[in-house]
């Protein structure tokens, strides 16, 4: 028997023969990213189905050599659980491990397992009168894992923090094939290191989530929904900060979408702004237990108009409306993928840079790519924009990419503000990070991956670590 297949048959007598795919058609949405932009040829995708398994699986593998790709939903956009070209490595999918394990309303806490989807969660919390706040596009392929692995960021982000904010214990399989848990049930709990922090967003290179304690908040009673345009980025920022104060802490969404994103969702789906389109337009949020949000977001845009902010304006009327208005800025995606191709970028900077990072990164791309299109979304209250540039035959990505993060470096900004670095921004995180930064995130891969099994490639060039049986 060759390595490849001594491995298979191994990870079969852990999993069971029929979890362990090999076949093209059965691996085929394994291999490929959301975006189609990363196609890779595993070994196998082996699917276990406890953490016992997934220990047996980290430590069979290993003992040939093998790396292992973790994978949750795989709606990442960063290529970060796609396997390599190579035929070696391994995807561990966590899709059979779903159980939600324990659901306490009073404490405000849900135990899951890793691959339990991220709506499905939802639903039961909500069932209980609870939120998990975390709300991104992908929910319905999501995976409770993959969030956390990548410290998935979202639209109520502004409210409730990243992943990393709303995840309270970890279980997790380590490089070694050790179980570490610690599925504490606590809002505080300062013994010792706080070691979770280390593999939330670390994107599978680190460890293997396979459960976790998620916190979670009372459903909101009551919430306002508007959604409006302005002429200029200097007003919605100025509205944003009138809208902290007009609705404090109960503003929980302050989403930005360009003419030219509204112009494509328009163009690919049944949708249309019911409002007249400035060259932005913001959705906000309200939602709180108690009542007045209404008046509060009505009070903004009031202000908002008379100060000459505001072009145009609507607050939603009905739950139908809602749905309208998210609809508009939740196919942003979709619709640039239908599009065709694209360049993301998902950066941050402070508030107070965006105008001029605006000005700045246009010029730049334009330098490059000369009347290339822009697609421009986001969550502005986080300071996190999408900076989608749309490419045509002949356009130099690696120029235009460049060009984006040089003008998010010299704004204080960060190139990935939520989607992780994956493979997709190796080569630029290493360009960009100081020193410093490369050196710590190398120590620590070293002291908990030291034969690089765990995602080569992803966040960490690959190949720097030497892999084998040890
Ligand atoms: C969103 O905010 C997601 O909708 C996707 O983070 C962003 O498509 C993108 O670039
Ligand atoms: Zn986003």
């Amino acid at each position: 028997m060759t390595t490849g297949a001594e491995l298979v048959s191994a990870l079969a007598g852990i999993v069971g023969g029929r979890y362990v795919l090999t076949a093209g058609a059965d691996v085929a949405t394994y291999v490929t990213d959301w975006k189609r932009s990363s196609t890779g040829t595993p070994a196998c995708v082996v699917r276990p189905a406890s953490t016992a398994e997934v220990a047996d699986v980290i430590k069979a593998c290993r003992k040939h050599g093998a790396a292992v790709v973790p994978q949750g939903g795989n709606t990442g956009l960063a290529a970060g659980a796609i396997p390599d070209t190579t035929g070696t490595e391994v995807v561990l999918s966590l899709n059979r491990m779903q159980a939600i394990r324990s659901l306490d309303p009073i404490g405000m806490t849900v135990e899951v397992e890793a691959g339990a989807i991220l709506q499905t969660v939802r639903e039961e919390a909500a069932a209980a009168g609870r939120m998990l706040p975390i709300a991104i596009a992908a929910e319905g392929s999501a995976t409770i894992g993959g969030v956390i692995a990548t410290n998935a960021g979202g639209l109520n982000v502004l409210r409730y923090g990243m992943t990393r904010d709303l995840t309270l214990g970890l279980e997790l399989v380590l490089a070694d094939g050790t179980v570490a848990s610690r599925l504490r049930h606590l809002r505080k709990d300062n013994a010792g290191y706080d070691w979770k922090q280390w593999f939330i967003g670390s994107e599978g290179t680190l460890g293997i989530v396979t459960a976790a304690v998620m916190r979670l908040v009372p459903v909101p009673r009551h919430t306002a929904t508007a959604l409006l345009s302005v002429s200029d980025l200097d007003a919605a920022i100025a509205l944003f900060e009138l809208a902290q104060q007009e609705i404090g802490e109960a503003l929980s969404a302050f989403e930005l979408i360009s003419e030219q994103s509204v112009e494509l969702v328009e163009r690919h789906f049944p949708i249309k702004s019911p409002i007249e389109t400035g060259k932005w337009s913001i959705l906000i949020e309200a939602s709180s237990s108690l009542s007045g949000l209404r008046d509060a977001t009505e009070a903004v845009l009031a202000a908002g108009f008379e100060k000459g902010w505001v072009v145009d304006g609507v607050v939603a009327e009905s739950e139908a409306q809602v749905r309208q208005l998210w609809a508009l800025r939740e196919n942003v995606t979709e619709a640039e993928a239908k599009h065709g191709s694209s360049l993301k970028h998902d950066i941050s900077v402070p508030l107070v840079r965006m105008s001029a990072f605006l000005t700045d990164a246009s010029a730049a791309v334009s330098a490059v790519a000369p009347s290339t299109g822009l697609n421009l979304f986001g969550h502005l209250g986080d300071g996190n924009l999408h900076y989608n540039v749309l490419t045509e035959a002949g356009h130099d990505a690696v120029a235009i990419n460049r060009a984006v993060h040089d003008a998010v470096d010299r704004h204080g900004g960060s190139i990935s503000a939520e989607h992780g670095i994956g493979r997709y921004r190796v080569d630029e995180w290493m360009r960009i990070a100081p020193e410093a930064d490369r050196h710590l995130a190398e120590t620590i891969k070293t002291a908990l991956d030291p034969n690089g099994l765990l995602n080569p490639g992803k966040v960490l060039p690959a190949g720097r670590h030497h892999r084998g049986s040890i």
